[in-house]
């Protein structure tokens, strides 16, 4: 039986890990996928997701305009690795049909449950909060009400209900640059009506990467040990906030109930396109992609607030590397 309980992919972006590398992830050696000013009126795509759809794939962009505000777009790829985007907005609608755009949206997370699409993201009512939305056929974009009151952003949901309740996972936060922040979980039985809501896990641990504030990356994935989480932790230094991407190991029946968390880090910016660039040092998760039988995951992450990278790593040793480094916060 594979680890990864879940489809195959097999034109899964995808390159093998480097020889004599060590670590449990590395990075796509043609990392940034995307570059400067790649639509006329957009000048950074980051922070987005990717989903495989009819042998090719498809996916919700943030993009940074050039009036440095974040909005979606919707792109598509042959292979995963080289992407056109619409110029345009994706264009709301509410269940009425009437347009219903978002002044700001960013940090999409994109996944597809029982045959619908869905899109999670950070948008604005009367300041940052969770956005919601689907779509059946990638044309007709219909948001859903806000899941939750603001001020939070890191709205993600997992890929199948869990004891017959949609889950979501949050981050609260306050109206700007929030230096705190620890995940949570809530319950809907309708994708309307959240409640339940319960704490997951909070910044701190011994080490500093995660000390100021953390938030959930990509959905989780199911695997035969519990959910896969990864996730991004901040530590503030006095040259700014420095995001990397974590994992963590969520009881598969009450994903509240945290039963690995590794207390180093898995990524932390350290290539060119990380380190520098629009905001420097920010490595942010926001899918991952998998091929089951195989347990390769390939994992999209926004770089510097400019780029979209890429990284990979095989379930069994990041599993094996979460447990060997579990630490208990
Ligand atoms: C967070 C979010 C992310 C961004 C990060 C670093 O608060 O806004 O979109 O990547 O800051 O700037």
């Amino acid at each position: 039986m594979s680890t990864i309980i879940g489809s195959s992919l097999s034109n899964l972006p995808w390159e093998d890990k480097p020889k004599g590398c060590i670590e449990p992830m590395w990075r796509y050696s043609n990392n940034p996928v995307t570059g400067w000013d790649p639509t006329p009126s957009t000048a950074r795509v980051f922070n987005s997701a990717v989903l495989p759809h009819e042998g090719e794939f498809v996916g919700v962009f943030r993009a940074d305009h050039k009036i440095i505000t974040a909005n979606l777009h919707f792109g598509r790829s042959k292979d995963g690795f080289n992407f056109e985007f619409d110029d345009n907005v994706i264009p709301w609608v509410d269940e009425q049909g009437n347009p219903a755009p978002s002044n700001y949206a960013y940090d999409p997370r994109f996944l597809k449950i029982d045959g619908t699409f869905y899109v999670i993201w950070c948008d604005d009512m009367h300041g940052p909060s969770i956005g919601l939305g689907y779509t059946k056929d990638l044309k007709n974009w219909i948001r859903l009400p806000n899941p939750l009151m603001p001020f939070n952003r890191n709205g993600v949901l997992f890929p199948r209900k869990v004891n017959g309740m949609y889950k979501m996972l949050s981050r609260p936060s306050d109206s700007g640059h929030t230096p705190f922040g620890d995940i949570f979980i809530s319950d809907s039985p309708d994708l309307r009506y959240w409640g339940n809501h319960k704490w997951v896990m909070g910044s701190g641990g011994k080490g500093w990467w995660q000390s100021l504030k953390i938030g959930a990356g990509p959905p989780p994935i199911e695997t035969t040990e519990g959910w896969l989480l990864f996730y991004h932790g901040v530590v503030n230094t006095c040259n700014g906030y420095v995001y990397s991407i974590g994992a963590a190991i969520l009881d598969i029946d009450e994903p509240s109930r945290v039963l690995y968390r590794c207390g180093n880090y898995l990524l932390t910016p350290q290539r060119d396109y990380e380190v520098s660039g629009f905001v420097p040092n920010v490595a942010f998760p926001c899918q991952n992609l998998y091929d089951a039988p195989t347990g390769r995951i390939a994992i999209y992450y926004g770089a510097a607030d400019t780029y979209t990278a890429i990284a990979f790593c095989h379930v069994d040793e990041v599993i094996g590397y979460v447990k060997k480094h579990h630490e208990e916060f």
